[in-house]
């Protein structure tokens, strides 16, 4: 686990400037991932400029390609298939975009993206792991989901945080296909949502989102199987009673509602046990929560997490 909190660096540590100039390194030093989506990428990782944020949970693990993480997505709404998203997300319109926190909390309200983008923001290196067994290292810019859910003020019986996905039938060639109940749903126990790990991501490699992989706002639960994290998000609705999610709805036999990272627990087609980094060979073993276990195993102290799965 070579995650490091770093609460004393300042927003002055890590400058727009430097922040672009690493992601050049790394587009630079990326050794290619042979899908000739280097100009697609490129003009995803320039979209508007730089967000400023300061870095707070960091690792020393080599960010992922570029190319790899804009150009290989899982986002069903663009296709199914994970060259499509590329293709055919920039057809969703992402301003203006705004955010209804609603439910069982005293302060329901619609909230601009604009003013979450004002807020304070944290660049993080967090792992994503799929459930299908690849593995990417990103950094992601955002807000502590935390923050956003107390401007809401939930009330003490809201218990669960459910959260949903745009639904544009016009901008989103994929939803005409079935495949899964639109709109895409997800789900967290408050606590879990609560945990300073859980993020709404608003940008990676220093820049705004690209589309394929969420914008204009994503959550990023990083102990949590991929698909946990919900991309183009227009709801967040505090509940008492455990939410749908898409892929349980889907096949609950395969996807349960805590889905958290777990190589003791295999999904029935793939094993948890190791993964594959994009852009590496070898496979690697998959580490408990994702190797973030210091951080969130204690939310799940006498669970049987084959149970809840
Ligand atoms: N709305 C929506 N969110 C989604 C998905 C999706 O199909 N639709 N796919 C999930 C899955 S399975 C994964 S692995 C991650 C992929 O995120 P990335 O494309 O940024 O790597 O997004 C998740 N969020
Ligand atoms: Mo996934």
């Amino acid at each position: 686990m070579l995650i490091r909190h770093a609460p004393d660096l300042t927003e002055n540590d890590v400058t727009p400037k430097d922040v672009y100039i690493r992601r050049r390194e790394i587009m630079a030093a990326g050794i290619g991932f042979g899908l000739g989506l280097a100009g697609t990428a490129t003009q995803a990782a320039q979209v508007t400029g730089k967000l400023s944020a300061k870095r707070t949970f960091w690792t020393n693990e080599t960010p992922t390609d570029l190319e790899a993480v804009t150009g290989y997505n899982n986002f069903y709404e663009f296709g199914t298939d994970k060259l499509e998203p590329v293709k055919y997300a920039s057809a969703l319109t992402t301003r203006p975009w705004t955010v209804k926190l609603d439910g069982d909390c005293a302060k329901p309200q619609t909230v601009d993206i604009d003013t979450l983008l004002k807020g304070a923001l944290e660049e993080r290196i967090y792992r994503l792991r799929c459930v299908e067994g690849w593995s990417m290292v990103i950094p992601w810019i955002g807000i502590p989901l935390a923050e956003v859910i107390k401007r809401a003020e939930p009330l003490s019986k809201a218990k669960y945080v459910a959260f949903e996905t745009a639904l544009r039938p016009k901008e989103m060639r994929g939803v005409s296909d079935r495949i899964l109940q639109w709109p895409y749903v997800e789900g967290l126990r408050m606590d879990e949502a609560m945990n300073p790990l859980a993020l709404l991501a608003v940008g990676l490699y220093g820049d705004l989102l690209p589309n394929q992989n969420g914008a204009p706002i994503r959550l990023v639960v990083p102990w949590k199987y991929g698909f946990k994290s919900i991309k183009s998000i227009v709801r967040i609705s505090f509940t008492t009673r455990e939410p749908p999610t898409s892929w349980n709805r889907y096949a609950p036999r395969e996807y349960g509602f805590y889905s958290n990272v777990n190589p003791q627990v295999d999904h029935p087609r793939w094993s948890q046990a190791s993964e594959r980094r994009i852009g590496e060979f070898k496979r690697r073993p998959t580490l408990m929560f994702n190797g973030y276990a210091d951080n969130v195993a204690q939310l799940y102290a006498g669970m049987d997490l084959k149970k809840y799965y």
